[in-house]
């Protein structure tokens, strides 16, 4: 493959002292970008002002170069904490009631897309493969592609598409429809989103499904495709391992005082169904009383997005609502509930996972969430805990040996914790076995290798658009 170039809205920049940044998608793309040499385009996180941003911040490691920009308030305020977060965010989680539609940041996201374009532009080489990550950078290809720009290019978003309805009711659908069509490969995180943005694409007559996972639409013939991404699965297993008997998960495991842990690890946002967890450890306690004092529920939530007022209100509430519990349900020498609302080292987030019996992941809509992935690698073979999983996390399709649950019933969660508490172990390790395989087979790198070689292998893409005679490429 030639030279990639990886767009996406933040870029993890490496280490002062050259060491790659944590975290399995960093990784797994960074892999990419060594093997192939290349660009890692994004916005820096920084504001310029008022002022227009300095021209792209480059930064040189080995064969990578990663490419940063700033952005000025107004752009941060319109394209990111606006449209981006705002708007696509609550449609694409099917939260129709949150979205809200102002046409000037709509006009803002476009706007940085086609700044984004600019920037990137000069930095493009006729043979370079392009990857665009994610829902902020929809129309990134049309800008691009009116630039001249011939490249192949593809688009993974990592979080759900929604149904028709549900998309249908954001006023400029259809640009953000038209957006996709100027990609290669178009790739999702299941099987059902990918049908989801088939009947987006036809039900309305946007364009055809024409078989064999390609699709027609504004003159275009792309691939579209499901990628179910994944996470460094041995790594992340030998490196919990280890963790368990770190210092800190040791004070962790004394704290506990033999108690059971059941660990939620969520980023502050109303699509993790965090709220409703709560509600149906509360209901688990009060419909089996033995467990009270043998239990703790540990919830990690790192603040996310606080600018956005949904975000705000929602840590008042998951604060007031734990609050509650502890003091409702709450004994001198029990606290039910232990609320960290701030973000931990990974390490000891791996140790803690091993350390617990039960796992909660129940948002109520996810792209994949992997953290129920993590949770399984992180797992001990010879006693491992239990998942509880949302029918709605993407990761509920392919981890068949999680207690699955709806989110939405209460009851019915707290039933699945209480099932998952008291399992047998034999049980346990047949469940966890299972899930094991399959993603140690399904790990993040081979997400990464089977879009790139979707995105370059040459199939056949006919259409006046994809054949019009390329100009203007630097
Ligand atoms: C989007 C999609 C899709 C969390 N708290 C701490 C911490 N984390 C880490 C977890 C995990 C990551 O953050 C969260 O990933 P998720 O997949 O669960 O969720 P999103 O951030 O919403 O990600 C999602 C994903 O993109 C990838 O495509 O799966 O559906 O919404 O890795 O471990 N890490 C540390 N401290 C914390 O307190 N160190």
């Amino acid at each position: 493959m030639s030279r990639l170039i990886v767009i996406s809205n933040r870029v993890p920049m490496p280490e002062k002292n050259g060491t790659a940044p944590a975290g399995g998608l960093a990784v797994a793309l960074q892999a990419a970008l060594e093997e192939h040499g290349g660009v890692w385009m994004g916005w820096s996180g920084k504001s310029s002002g008022t002022r227009e941003p300095s021209p792209l911040h480059l930064t040189e490691r080995g064969n990578i170069t990663y490419a940063v920009t700033d952005l000025t308030k107004t752009d941060v305020e319109e394209y990111y904490h606006g449209f981006a977060n705002r708007v696509l965010w609550p449609i694409c989680h099917y939260r129709l009631d949150l979205a809200e539609y102002a046409r000037k940041e709509m006009a803002g996201y476009f706007r940085v897309n086609r700044f984004f374009a600019q920037r990137l532009a000069p930095l493009i080489k006729p043979d370079d493969v392009l990857w665009v990550h994610d829902y902020h950078l929809i129309p990134l290809a049309a800008e691009l592609r009116q630039m001249g720009f011939k490249n192949k290019i593809g688009f993974f978003l990592h979080i759900p598409w929604p149904p028709a309805d549900v998309l249908f009711a954001m006023p400029v659908h259809e640009e953000i429809m038209r957006g996709l069509s100027h990609y290669d490969l178009v790739g999702f995180q299941t099987d059902h989103d990918l049908e989801n943005f088939r009947g987006c694409l036809v039900r309305e007559g946007f364009g055809n499904a024409i078989g064999d996972g390609l699709f027609t639409s504004n003159g275009r013939t792309f691939k579209g495709d499901f990628y179910s991404i994944g996470i460094e699965t041995a790594a992340f297993a030998e490196y919990a391992r280890k963790a368990a008997n770190s210092v800190m998960v040791r004070k962790a495991r004394q704290s506990m005082e033999n108690r059971d842990l059941i660990i939620g690890v969520d980023r502050l946002d109303y699509s993790k169904g965090i709220t409703q967890r709560i509600d149906a450890y509360e209901s688990f306690i009060n419909r089996n009383p033995a467990y009270q004092g043998k239990v703790t529920y540990l919830q990690i939530t790192p603040k996310s997005r606080s600018e956005v007022p949904e975000y705000e209100q929602m840590q008042r509430m998951v604060a007031e609502q734990a609050g509650r519990v502890n003091g409702a349900l709450g004994a001198v020498d029990w606290v039910p509930i232990r609320y960290i609302n701030r973000s931990i080292g990974r390490p000891v987030l791996a140790g803690l996972y091993r350390l617990a019996k039960v796992g909660l992941v129940t948002p109520l809509r996810d792209g994949m969430n992997l953290v129920a992935k993590e949770f399984v690698a992180a797992q001990d073979p010879k006693d491992p805990g239990v998942l509880v999983l949302s029918r709605f996390a993407g990761a509920a399709r392919a981890l068949k040996g999680s207690l699955l649950v709806n989110p939405y019933d209460v009851e019915g969660t707290g039933n699945a914790i209480a099932r998952a508490i008291s399992m047998g172990l034999e049980e346990r390790i047949e469940r966890w076995r299972g899930m094991m395989d399959h993603l140690l087979v399904h790990d993040v790198k081979r997400w990464c290798d089977e879009f790139l070689d979707d995105l370059v292998s040459d199939q056949p893409l006919e259409g006046p658009e994809n054949s019009r005679a390329s100009h203007a490429q630097t």
